[in-house]
Formats: structure tokens, sequence, C-alpha cells
């Protein structure tokens, strides 16, 4: 797959991300939690109170690239943080979003997990434009996908 998609400030010798200073201490947060690979601090930009970001320590632009064990990681971590977030700020309903390259509105090149708490019109706002699935392309389309999982 490709990942052409600009500064990735990973480990691969691309400029350091912003998320990247905050892990090595050259920037300020407002951390939340924090173990051996992961870190939760709030978004400076809040779509709505609560809004917190959650990243691996791993350095990598995209989500595809994460190892197991960073992945896993953040899957432990994600559903106690979205109850504190909940707890405290009151929301009965969230969203987890994830974007991967900047056609997917990324703007910072290091895996984040953003937990957006939905209050009345405040948290994220979607525009969903669904299409039917067709029968014929859906079985192709599991059978390449199936091919292609390592
Ligand atoms: P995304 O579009 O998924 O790449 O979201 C990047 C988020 O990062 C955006 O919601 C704003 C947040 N952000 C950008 N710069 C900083 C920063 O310096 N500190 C913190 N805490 N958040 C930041």
């Amino acid at each position: 797959m490709s990942t052409d998609d600009g500064a990735r400030g990973d480990d691969t010798g691309a400029p350091k991300t912003i998320f990247g200073k905050i892990l090595d201490g050259e920037l300020p947060c407002h951390r939340i939690y924090e173990d051996e690979h992961v870190l939760a601090f709030l978004d400076i930009f809040p779509l709505s109170p609560g809004h917190v970001l959650v990243i691996p320590k791993e350095r990598k632009a995209f989500l595809h690239e994460l190892s197991d064990d960073a992945a896993a990681a953040i899957g432990r971590v994600l559903p106690r943080l979205a109850r504190a977030v909940m707890r405290t700020t009151g929301a009965t309903a969230y969203n987890v979003l994830q974007n991967n390259g900047a056609a997917a509105h990324q703007a910072v090149f290091h895996v984040h997990f953003h937990i957006i708490p939905k209050h009345g019109d405040r948290g994220l706002g979607i525009a969903w434009h669904p299409s039917a699935l067709a029968g014929g392309d859906a079985v192709a389309l599991v059978e390449r996908i199936r091919e292609e999982l390592e």
C-alpha cells in the first residue's frame, strides 16, 4: 500500500512531528495517561470538552504501519480512557476517530486516536454518503482482501 503522503514524521528519517516533540518533552501537553507504549493527552483544538488524543510511542504515520504490540497497547487502554472521559464530561455518546492520510483529514503524521464526546451539537460532525453493497462485488472484494491479509 502506498504511504507517499508527504511529511511522515515517523522513524523513516522524516522530520519530527508535533506529537514526536511532545513524546520527547520538547513541547508541553495536558497529559492524562502514560505507559510504556501509549500517551494520552487533551487535544489542543477540541471539538468538544473532553476531546482526548491517544498516541502510540512507536513513531509511525499511519495505522497500518503499527506493530502488533503498539496496536494492542492502544486497544488495551482506549476503552478505559473512553470510560473516564464519559464519566468526567457526562457525555453519553462519543466518537473514536483515527485519520490516515491528508485526503482523510490527517494533519499530524503520527498515529493518533481521537476520543470525542458528543455534547449536543458539539463533537464530531460526520458527512456520510452510503451506497448499496452489490452482492457480486462483495464476494470478489472479500476474496481479494482475504488474500491480502498477512
Ligand atoms: P488529525 O486531523 O486527525 O491529524 O488531528 C490532529 C489533531 O491534533 C487536531 O485535532 C489538533 C491536534 N493538535 C495539533 N497540534 C497539537 C498540539 O501541539 N498539541 C495538542 N495537544 N494537540 C494538537
